[in-house]
């Protein structure tokens, strides 16, 4: 079996998709938490494994993988770590999953990360309205292609796919940042379907949460 190292951030959306992953084809690997909030995604060393200075970052037999998407379908078309699969086979659907997968990595998370809203703003205030503002249009992009949809568990299967793995930790932020996610009851339903899942209950950002420093 390949050595596998996942570093993430307990918050980091992008980061619990992986774990999602990891957790939901019970693939075994040793996790380092990088801590965003001292900037320890832009120090030299971690620098030296992911140079766009994001999490998460996939470092497997010393090959390293950056970039959720890439690496979620890195797992899936990798023999020992393809099943269960989290892109269809049907390529329409394949498609569908990545186009909503793609809703929200590059139509509504980027606009929320910590970059981007140190430049917007150091009032947290408008950094609030921002993020609100980004969160709600994404997700009624999201909710709009469901409502084209068979009504499923996930998004577009009673399994989850790419796409419910970036959907779940985007609505969690949603919730952090008071959107009301009653304007999406699709979104809302797979979220809290999700949420009783085994592999999802298992990545959520609480457990991943440092201890306090004293
Ligand atoms: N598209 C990237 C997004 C990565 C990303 O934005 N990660 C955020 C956390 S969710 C991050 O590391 N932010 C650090 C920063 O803004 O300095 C992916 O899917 O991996």
């Amino acid at each position: 079996m390949a050595e596998i190292t996942l570093y993430h951030y307990w918050r980091s959306s992008a980061s619990w998709r992986v774990r999602w992953a990891l957790e939901y084809k019970k693939i075994p690997h040793v996790k380092i938490h990088v801590n965003l909030l001292a900037a320890e995604e832009k120090s030299p060393d971690f620098l030296a494994v992911n140079p766009a200075g994001y999490l998460p970052a996939l470092v497997v037999d010393g090959h390293v993988l950056a970039e959720s998407l890439a690496i979620i379908e890195w797992l899936d078309e990798n023999e020992s770590t393809s099943s269960p699969a989290l892109l269809p086979k049907d390529t329409f659907m394949r498609a569908k999953v990545r186009q909503l997968a793609e809703t929200i990595n590059s139509g509504t998370q980027p606009l929320q990360n910590l970059d981007v809203m140190k430049r917007i703003s150091s009032d947290t205030e408008v950094q609030g309205q921002w993020v609100t503002h980004w969160i709600t249009r994404g997700l009624g992009v999201y909710e709009k292609i469901l409502s084209s949809l068979p009504v499923k568990k996930f998004s577009v299967s009673d399994e989850p796919t790419m796409a419910d793995l970036c959907l779940i930790p985007q609505v969690y932020s949603a919730n952090r940042f008071k959107v009301d996610m009653n304007q999406f009851p699709r979104c809302k339903a797979i979220y809290e379907y999700a949420l009783t899942t085994p592999a999802c209950a298992q990545s959520v950002p609480e457990l991943f949460q440092p201890a306090p420093t004293k």
